[in-house]
């Protein structure tokens, strides 16, 4: 930022936001209950849809007027001017000075982003046609390894958004994928994690994909190396290097100096942040295991919430709106967390995945212009799958202190039809949305013949929001709609709170001392330890135990 630059004034300060806080006051003895009684067509109205998704939001604590004020507020931070900024490839990560474009990795073939004067959408398709290529040769058998036998495993060695985008797609789509390719995803440092991994594989039928955006980070490059050896071990010969290990990363040098020959590298571009670089190379394992006309299509999903996010009113913008009402409740009505319950085994990982998106991206306590964030950003992000969570944590949902806004995600139809299980699953997740938002009242326990003692224990109190989320099943297209809709929600939030949702600093400084910390591990009982008092005792316990 110049001198002559005008400064934007914290979010709080707008009168948008006082608007809000004043709007919140009104709001404070509405319940979801009276909101519906008043209002018939109240699920019409504050239900939207795009392709294949219907989000219904009028389980919230929220009115017209809400969203009118909220739209307001993003309005007056310039949230359709930062959104075209993002689409038009300006450097608006400041802090890294780099352009925020992982829109044009799912861009139709016959766009044009321009990024300091190159076109990189022909750079995406070169990449992705090559991964067709490569997958292909695989899922057909033309790719042989070292013996020349077929690759039958393929362990994706990653972490971070190397890792967590493909293996929550992967499983998401495995009824999508060639179950006769085994598919490993492999993260932790935790020796543990690649030990088990490759148990039962056969090293002349495996192939590793690694992959790291800057090829340096350290859990990625010892388990790299453990998989080298353990492949070495059998294979004997160097060679074989070449036709079981392919990377995924930025970094060329970095891939060539561990033994990877560059003729087997995908990149991508440092203007995709690591946890939106699923639909980069980073999903080389994914297309292996799905194929390209499937990967094809989730990038469709991407481009369609894309398209939506770009083009629609805010009022009617699925990542505008899931953003502002996460904003009404993180900071109007002090809400800490708020959950994600897919009623859907396959997206078993997906809150893990949005964990990450949510809390690396909007974790932050200064803002654009260097200040301290007066008051909360990111929220707190959790979930497990239904109908799971309903016997363990819901109970804190539905009669807990605590208000929890939770998306519910659920498809009409199921992958594939077992029994009556996809019935029971779905009365499942619509009776939950109904009795946090209606709950039970004292009278309605009574009068169904509870105890008088023990009527108090089994009211319920409701008006615990939640936004229902519906496809018509799970597919690669609508997988794609999904995550874009969350990466779209992400940013609509940090631009409200003025902050970077594209960097990461806080991960570095624990990096950094573990890498000083490995050092004193391994050096001998007596070296010196410059540590505080409880991390060298711990230290030492270590030293002790591994003499
Ligand atoms: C994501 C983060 C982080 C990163 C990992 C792996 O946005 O930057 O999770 O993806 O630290 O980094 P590499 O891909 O460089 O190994």
């Amino acid at each position: 930022m110049s001198t002559t630059d005008p400064v934007t004034p914290p979010v709080q300060e707008r009168p948008e936001w006082e608007a809000l806080a004043q709007h919140r006051e009104a709001m404070a003895s509405e319940t979801i209950r009276d909101l519906f009684a008043a209002d018939p067509q109240r699920a019409e109205a504050l239900t939207v849809d795009d392709n294949d998704l219907v989000v219904d939001f009028s389980k919230n604590i929220v009115t017209g007027e809400t969203i009118g004020l909220l739209t307001d507020l993003a309005r007056a931070v310039g949230l359709p001017q930062r959104i075209d900024d993002m689409f038009t490839g300006k450097p608006i990560n400041t802090t890294e000075h780099r352009s925020v474009l992982h829109v044009a990795l799912r861009a139709s073939r016959d766009d044009s982003i321009v990024v300091d004067g190159t076109d990189v959408v022909p750079e995406v398709h070169e990449v992705l046609d090559r991964m067709g290529d490569f997958a292909d040769s695989i899922r057909d058998g033309s790719f042989t390894g070292h013996t020349g036998k077929r690759i039958r495993s393929v362990v994706n060695i990653g972490i971070g958004g190397s890792d967590l985008g493909p293996a929550m797609a992967f499983e998401a789509l495995a009824a999508y994928s060639d179950r006769d390719l085994t598919m490993k995803f492999v993260s932790n440092v935790d020796g543990a994690d690649i030990d088990e991994a490759l148990r039962g594989l056969d090293p002349q039928e495996t192939l590793f994909i690694v992959c790291s955006k800057t090829f340096t980070t350290l859990e990625t490059l010892t388990n790299a190396r453990t998989a080298r050896d353990w492949l070495l071990d059998s294979l004997t010969d160097e060679a074989a290097i070449g036709k079981h290990f392919v990377a995924v990363s930025t970094n060329a040098e970095k891939v060539a100096e561990f033994g990877i020959d560059t003729a087997n590298m995908f990149g991508f571009w440092d203007w995709v942040g690591g946890r939106y670089s699923m639909d980069s190379a980073v999903g080389l394992s994914l297309m292996v295991a799905i194929g390209r006309d499937q990967f094809s299509d989730m990038l469709s999903g991407f481009r369609a919430m894309d398209t939506h996010f770009r083009t629609a009113p805010l009022d009617r913008n699925l990542p505008v709106l899931l953003g502002l009402i996460g904003i009404w409740y993180n900071n109007f009505w002090n809400a800490e967390t708020q959950a994600v319950l897919p009623y859907s085994q396959y997206l078993n990982r997906f809150p893990a995945y949005l964990q990450q998106l949510e809390m690396e991206s909007n974790g932050k306590s200064v803002d654009l212009e260097g200040r301290t964030v007066d008051g909360q950003t990111g929220a707190i992000s959790w979930g497990q799958p239904g109908t799971n969570g309903q016997h363990a944590f819901f109970q804190l949902i539905h009669q807990g202190t605590k208000m929890i806004p939770s998306d519910f995600i659920g498809y009409l139809t199921p992958v594939r039809e077992v029994g009556d299980h996809h019935l029971l699953l779905m009365a499942n997740m619509f009776a939950q949305t109904e009795a946090l938002a209606f709950g039970k009242t004292l009278d309605e326990v009574l009068e169904s013949g509870v105890d008088v003692d023990v009527a108090p224990h089994r009211v319920f109190p409701g008006n615990r929001p939640t936004t229902t989320i519906l496809a018509p099943t799970l597919t690669p297209f609508v997988l794609g709609q999904l995550v874009a809709l969350y990466e779209h929600k992400v940013f609509t939030q940090g631009t409200v709170w003025g902050i970077n949702s594209f960097d990461q600093w806080g991960v570095e400084l624990g990096k950094v001392l573990a890498t000083r910390i490995a050092d004193d591990l391994s050096a001998g009982d007596d070296a010196d330890l410059d540590h505080d008092a409880s991390t060298s005792a711990a230290i030492r316990r270590f030293r002790e135990a591994n003499r």
